[in-house]
């Protein structure tokens, strides 16, 4: 039986400016994403079993997660697979940040251009109601952009994840304060389009 663990950031904490700065990516993994990881763990000790599952596996099989830890499992356990989804996803910024190849014809085909993706990606994280995701995830094999509250995951609605962003007030507040549209936009200069493209083929 192994427990689940944070994984380290693939990059330094100071390294993602000037999307978000050190300050905020010190709390937001070790703080926030280790309580996630610490509180899905003790979720699970009562049914040790599921440890021998992968944590998305057990948010795809929400209904089957017993009743009196549903709750737990579905808070920390989407608050801990988010997150370690979420920091791979980025990368230090790049100019002219755009995907390539197979992505790019998809993201075309979907959403007319890069361009109308961006600003639909932007509209939904900007009008997200209290905390929660923004993501491109795929559903039978087409691409959309959806929002989920809180810790809700699209593994949970059978959608495959492959670009998010994290939408809680402690991933930007210290620098951005309230002008929430100031930190999505300086999402893209950070996506990182090689682990977004593996994601979607994948
Ligand atoms: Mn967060």
């Amino acid at each position: 039986m192994t427990k689940f663990e944070t994984p380290p950031l693939p990059y330094d904490y100071k390294d993602l400016e000037p999307f978000v700065n050190e300050d905020i990516m010190i709390i937001h993994h070790d703080k926030h994403h280790v309580t996630y990881t610490t509180n899905f763990n003790k979720a699970l000790e009562k049914y040790p079993e599921l440890f021998n599952e992968k944590a998305e596996e057990i948010l795809t099989d929400i209904n089957n997660v017993p009743e009196d830890i549903k709750t737990a499992v579905k808070n920390h356990g989407g608050g801990h697979v988010h997150h370690s989804f979420f920091w791979e996803v980025l990368r230090p910024s790049q100019e002219n940040n755009k995907p390539q190849g197979e992505l790019l014809k998809a993201i075309e085909e979907s959403f007319e251009s890069f361009e109308k993706f961006q600003e639909k990606f932007e509209s939904f994280a900007a009008t997200l109601f209290g905390s929660g995701w923004t993501w491109l995830s795929l559903v039978d094999n087409k691409l959309i952009i959806e929002n989920t509250p809180n810790q809700d995951s699209p593994y949970s609605l059978n959608h495959k994840p492959i670009l998010t962003l994290d939408i809680w007030e402690h991933a930007y507040y210290l620098k951005y304060k309230n002008v929430r549209l100031d930190y999505i936009k300086n999402f893209w200069s950070v996506v990182n389009w090689n682990k977004v493209e593996e994601n979607f083929k994948n």
